[in-house]
């Protein structure tokens, strides 16, 4: 079982590869579920929704969120009514919401709502929340306290992050089937996604973290992708987040951003001048092409990143 850690677009680009790569049944991806909310009386996912239409092979290529060629009447009619309906939810979006909230108040788990879903869209890897249990991330800006869509999304991540609380994560522990994954992991890949507002929830569920420790101590090495090129990140504020958090804006900084939890860290071409202060840290470094422009790319990458965690594996004592 290769186990996966997610956020939003980035993330499900890489899952995506690693779902062509591996034979059926072999893949776990564990998602944020930080950036949830309620919008409109409807339990919105967007990471989850994100990872799902990319395996099914539904996204909408362009932004990376929704479905291909979804509408937004709904959204249309919403301002008529003069309504602000700064979140894009499109109509067949706004689908699986619907009935994802429907079944929550039935009072199945996130976890079973999301494989059903998952499996009516034909996807073969196993996707999970990373908790049964809602955890919001609000974000604590410049502007105030902010949730992670009026952050991210209605203030186009324009505000400075001061701080990150996870709201009710004191109370939240891992999916079981999460748990479950990671306890027959061969490898951890954490996908480049934002290493504070994407990852760091994932691992700050109860149970979550150890959970990864102790697949790395049974051998299982944790292999992360740089989110940041050049300097930049790819898609998103994961570069300035890091900043603001005294780390630097490159691979480096996210290899020392998750210190201990990696044995691994996949960055480009671009940042190669790193690799040899990465190793320093005791982080493995492989240097190669990290941007995902299309399928084949994303294929690619994640044939290398699992030779990569192979080797790791193999060099174990
Ligand atoms: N991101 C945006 O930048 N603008 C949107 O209006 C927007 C709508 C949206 C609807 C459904 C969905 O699943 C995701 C959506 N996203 C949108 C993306 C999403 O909010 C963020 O990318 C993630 O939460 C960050 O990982």
């Amino acid at each position: 079982m290769i186990v996966a850690l997610a956020g939003g677009v980035g993330g499900a680009r890489l899952a995506h590869g690693l779902a062509r790569a591996l034979p059926p049944d072999s893949l776990s991806v564990i998602v944020n579920t930080g950036d949830d909310f309620d919008h409109y009386g409807l339990r919105v996912c967007p990471d989850l929704d994100t990872v799902m239409y990319t395996l099914a092979g539904l996204a909408n290529e362009a932004t990376g969120w929704g479905l291909a060629g979804d509408t937004d009447a709904a959204r249309g009619m919403l301002r008529r009514y003069g309504e602000d309906a700064w979140f894009w939810l499109g109509d067949r979006d706004m689908a699986t919401s619907l009935l994802r909230t429907r079944r929550l108040r039935a009072g199945r788990p996130l976890s079973q709502v999301t494989a059903e879903l998952a499996a009516a869209l034909g996807v073969t890897a196993t996707l999970l929340p990373m908790s049964d249990t809602p955890v919001a991330t609000i974000v604590s800006t410049s502007a105030g306290p902010l949730t992670f869509q009026e952050y991210f999304v209605r203030r186009r991540h324009q505000d400075a992050v001061l701080d990150v609380r996870l709201e009710g994560v004191e109370s939240a522990t891992a999916a079981a089937a999460a748990l479950a994954a990671l306890a027959q992991a061969e490898a951890v890949i954490i996908c480049p996604s934002n290493p504070l507002l994407s990852v760091r929830p994932v691992l700050s569920v109860g149970g979550m973290r150890a959970a990864v420790m102790g697949a790395k101590s049974a051998g299982a090495p944790v292999v992360a992708v740089s989110p940041i090129i050049g300097g930049r990140t790819v898609k998103g504020p994961a570069a300035g987040n890091l900043e603001a958090q005294g780390f630097a804006a490159s691979p480096l900084g996210v290899a020392r951003w998750y210190g201990d939890l990696l044995d691994g860290l996949a960055l480009d071409h671009a940042d190669a001048a790193l690799a040899p202060e990465i190793a320093a840290l005791g982080v493995r470094p492989l240097v190669t092409d990290i941007l995902m422009r299309d399928a084949a790319d994303r294929e690619r990458l994640a044939r290398e990143v699992l030779d990569f965690a192979g080797m790791l594996r193999g060099a174990r004592p």
